[in-house]
């Protein structure tokens, strides 16, 4: 198979996963900041491999296209159910996994993008970073008496958390106000995977022409 990813994105929890299972992969990245998007080993728009035109796309071996981060973290984690990154499917636990994927890609995920955003009015901004606030509060108190999203087992969820809320030294978001989500983050960035994946990505960032992004997300509590 093979994922589709940009090296600041979303895309790498799926990238991470893969690693973490020790799934046989490739990696295509895409330039998602030129215009229009590109593979980044030959120039092909991006769009003529995923129509949506945005990462992760995961390419299967027979050839079809799957799209959308929360699935794409439940396919690849059902490759290797023995690894318990992901509940069975029918056991309530496995919809809890759901429940915080959705509330990560729709509540989480779409408030911090436009934080990045070289054009967003600082206006917009400030709601959006309101509403980031909120909802990262609830999850810090939610892991006030737990290490991960459903409790104390890491899961795909955790992974796509992670990695919206940020890494050193590329992508800066400044977690002062939130402690339990800190130590949370501490705690997935020492997974070998991670590593693995800032090894694979930096040679690739370095040749990337980045737009001028914030030096540090502020803190928005
Ligand atoms: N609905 C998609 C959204 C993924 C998404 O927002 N991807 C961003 C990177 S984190 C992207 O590709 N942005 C480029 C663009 O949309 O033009 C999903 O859940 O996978």
């Amino acid at each position: 198979m093979v994922l589709y990813t940009s090296p600041l994105a979303c895309s790498n929890a799926a990238h991470m996963v893969l690693l973490e299972l020790g799934i046989t992969h490739e990696i295509e990245f895409v330039d998602i900041y030129a215009q229009p998007h590109v593979l980044i080993t030959d120039g092909t728009p991006f769009a003529s491999v995923n129509p949506k035109n945005g990462v992760p796309a995961l390419r299967l071996d027979s050839g079809e296209l799957l799209t959308e981060i929360g699935v794409i973290l439940q396919y690849i984690a059902d490759l290797k159910p023995e690894s318990g990154l992901i509940p069975e499917p029918g056991r309530l636990a496995r919809y809890r996994v759901m429940e915080w994927l959705s509330y990560v890609g729709a509540d989480v995920h779409k408030t911090i993008g436009p934080l990045f955003h070289p054009n967003m009015p600082e206006v917009a901004k400030e709601i959006h970073r309101q509403n980031l606030n909120r909802r990262l509060t609830y999850i810090e108190q939610r892991m006030t008496h737990q290490m991960y999203l459903t409790g104390n087992t890491f899961t795909v969820a955790d992974a796509y958390l992670f990695v919206m809320i940020g890494w050193e030294p590329y992508f800066k978001f400044d977690l002062t106000p939130y402690p339990n989500l800190a130590r949370f983050h501490k705690r997935v960035a020492s997974r070998p995977s991670f590593t693995h994946v800032l090894q694979i990505v930096k040679p690739v960032l370095d040749q990337m022409n980045l737009p001028s992004f914030p030096a540090r997300i502020a803190s928005v509590a």
